[in-house]
């Protein structure tokens, strides 16, 4: 995973013509967190290559929207430690859980906009479902 990363960042580079990276200390974060900032010459951001903000607590490695009873992503891929943030734009409630024996966790009752993050401490294959909506699947690599 982390080497089909890179290897989509190098293509990425490639297809953008020339990059600059630079990170901007005079916009850092108050909460301690790293932004890496890469933009083409002219300084607008390349097509294609989608930025993940880590290292802050309230920020998850990715974000899930359940949208039309379902969630929006099919899969979701994080590191050991990771975290989703399962966001309900929903106007009814959603109930999302994962009863693997090697990782579980239930939200409960989750309320029209309401927003919760799931940290992911063991790596595996999980499927991740919402116990109102039965159609509801997501599945979550973790490694
Ligand atoms: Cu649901």
């Amino acid at each position: 995973m982390k080497r089909l990363a890179t290897l989509s960042i190098l293509a990425a580079i490639a297809c953008s013509g020339f990059l600059s990276a630079q990170s901007k200390p005079e916009e850092a974060q108050p909460t301690g967190g790293i932004q890496l900032f890469i933009t083409a010459e002219d300084g607008s951001p390349p097509s294609g290559l989608r930025l993940a903000k880590l290292g802050a607590d309230e920020f998850a490695n990715v974000e899930v929207i359940q949208a039309g009873k379902r969630f929006l992503k099919k899969e979701a891929y994080i590191p050991v430690g990771g975290k989703i943030a399962f966001i309900n734009k929903d106007r009814v409630s959603h109930n999302v859980y994962c009863h693997s024996t090697a990782f579980k966790f239930n939200i409960g009752s989750q309320g029209p906009g309401d927003r919760h993050v799931v940290v992911f401490t063991t790596p595996g294959k999980y499927v991740v479902r919402c116990a109102l909506h039965i159609d509801m699947r997501l599945v979550v690599v973790v490694k």
